[in-house]
């Protein structure tokens, strides 16, 4: 664990190796975040934990060194419902960004046009008690079912609540994006109980995406991971035009337990194992989400 005088946490790894995995061109990062920085972005009244700052040009720089050309940020829970970061780091990016917002329900339709003017393609509903303090359903439907045209929702919620989102995730009006495939124990491996009933979702609706995402997160046995990888692998082969990719830099709460992001990339030649699949991962997938415009 790692926090500084004033008590701010640092979740990322300060000297990531270089992977040998090689992305293709092309590649996005499609699952991370920027932290601040806190002087110009304060966090929300609301976070449920403070981090170091970690901004643009540390995500730029992490993207460049790990071979990859694109990020889609995803505004972190620590920053609330003000978007101003997220926004900033995409107009920093020279079109090498777009990102997923998250928004108070009752958000104007004119405020979601101008998030879409700032590269924001979707919006995040947030299920976990550590991260957030209520989560209204009924209020996600209702702004789900006002999105500007081809945005998506993201979720994130963990196995154990899966049943109980059934009903929620069955109304939403748009393609769903499924946080680090929501959370599922990978110890059970590929044919275990959760892997199942995360499939079982898949089944129920073709527009339902995953992010293969988080080993670090789901893998107690630790780096390298080899519970995730033989858990993921069969799920990226049979959905491959459903899956994306992420490092999920800055790590938001995991300080005690930091993982290398160039390890973390090189988890991905054992899940997605042929060029073909890479490709889908890392290039053609993301694009369809967040750059359809040059399709
Ligand atoms: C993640 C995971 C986490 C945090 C957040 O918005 C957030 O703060 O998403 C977490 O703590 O599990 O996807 O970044």
């Amino acid at each position: 664990m790692s926090a500084n005088s004033q008590g701010r946490i640092t979740s990322w790894h300060g000297s990531p190796s270089k992977p040998t995995f090689t992305p293709p061109p092309g590649a996005v990062d499609a699952h991370c975040h920027v932290f601040g920085p806190q002087a110009s972005f304060p966090f929300s009244p609301k976070a449920k934990y403070h981090p170091e700052d970690a901004g643009p040009d540390m995500l730029f720089a992490l993207r460049d060194h790990l071979g990859f050309d694109r990020n889609v940020i995803v505004q972190a829970s620590c920053h609330g419902t003000d978007n101003s970061a997220t926004l900033d780091a995409i107009a920093k990016s020279n079109g090498k960004a777009r990102g997923v917002a998250v928004v108070d329900p009752d958000i104007s339709d004119a405020e979601l046009a101008a998030l879409h003017d700032g590269g924001i393609r979707a919006v995040r509903f947030n299920f976990l008690k550590r991260l957030v303090d209520n989560a209204p359903k009924d209020k996600f439907l209702e702004v789900a079912g006002r999105l500007p045209a081809g945005w998506h929702v993201v979720i994130y919620f963990e196995a154990d609540i899966l049943d109980e989102m059934r009903a929620f995730i069955d109304a939403i009006p748009v393609r769903v994006v499924i946080d680090h495939m929501g959370r599922p124990d990978v110890s059970q491996g590929p044919d275990g109980p959760e892997m199942k009933a995360f499939r079982t979702l898949l089944e129920s609706r073709p527009d339902i995406w995953f992010k293969a995402t988080c080993p670090d997160r789901l893998d107690e046995s630790g780096d390298p991971w080899n519970d995730f990888a033989t858990a993921v692998r069969p799920l990226v082969e049979d959905y491959q035009d459903r899956v994306i990719w992420g490092t999920d830099w800055p790590h938001p709460n995991m300080q005690s337990n930091i993982p290398d992001d160039g390890h973390l990339v090189d988890m991905i030649p054992r899940i997605a194992v042929t060029e073909a699949l890479q490709r889908k991962l890392l290039v053609d997938n993301p694009v369809r989400l967040y750059w359809p415009e040059t399709l």
